[in-house]
């Protein structure tokens, strides 16, 4: 009789720990599904999120051909440039063309760099000597001018003036140092 008893109790103990496993397969898989379809439904709502795509403004600035494209009026050295530029005039970005001879004074601008958010004097030199190239790239960029009676700070102004050849040829954009140093 207690033989009975005893595989009565074993088979119980045999369906019960079936019972469980197959409990703990399932509740597994379906948590499982669970966290999968949260995860899929999740990812599908992203783009309807309202975020910041703009990547900061240092990247938008830095990101930008013009600003680095010294041929370009919109390159960072030529914030303040008020003329022809003289890599379009057979010349570069710092040196006058063949012919031609800097401006004994200049109009000095500050330009921030947008590779490296920093703000560095430019010096403009007008090329003196030559007449202007038709076919060059006229720049007409203002940043820190002010008008014609600050005379300090206006830049409409052929520097060529204290040579002794005053014709205006170019301009060209010299980096002098960090405005801050
Ligand atoms: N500094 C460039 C320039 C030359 C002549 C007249 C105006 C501006």
């Amino acid at each position: 009789m207690s033989k009975l008893i005893d595989r009565l109790f074993t088979v119980i103990d045999k369906t019960a720990e079936a019972g469980a496993r197959k409990a703990a397969v399932k509740t597994g898989r379906r948590s499982f599904l669970a966290r999968a379809g949260m995860a899929l439904a999740g990812t599908m709502a992203m783009p309807l999120l309202p975020f910041d795509r703009s990547l900061g403004g240092l990247a938008m600035a830095a990101g930008t051909d013009a600003a680095n494209d010294e041929y370009n009026c919109e390159y960072w050295r030529h914030c303040a440039l008020d003329g022809s530029l003289c890599s379009t005039s057979g010349g570069t970005l710092t040196s006058c063309p063949p012919g031609s001879e800097a401006s004994k004074v200049a109009w000095v601008g500050t330009c921030r760099n947008p590779n490296d958010g920093k703000d560095y004097l430019v010096s403009y030199n007008d090329c003196c000597g030559k007449p202007t190239v038709a076919t060059a790239t006229t720049c007409f960029r203002s940043e820190g001018e002010r008008p014609g009676y600050r005379m300090g700070l206006h830049n409409d102004i052929n520097w060529c003036m204290a040579n002794a050849n005053k014709g205006y040829h170019c301009t060209v954009s010299v980096v002098v140092g960090l405005a801050d140093a």
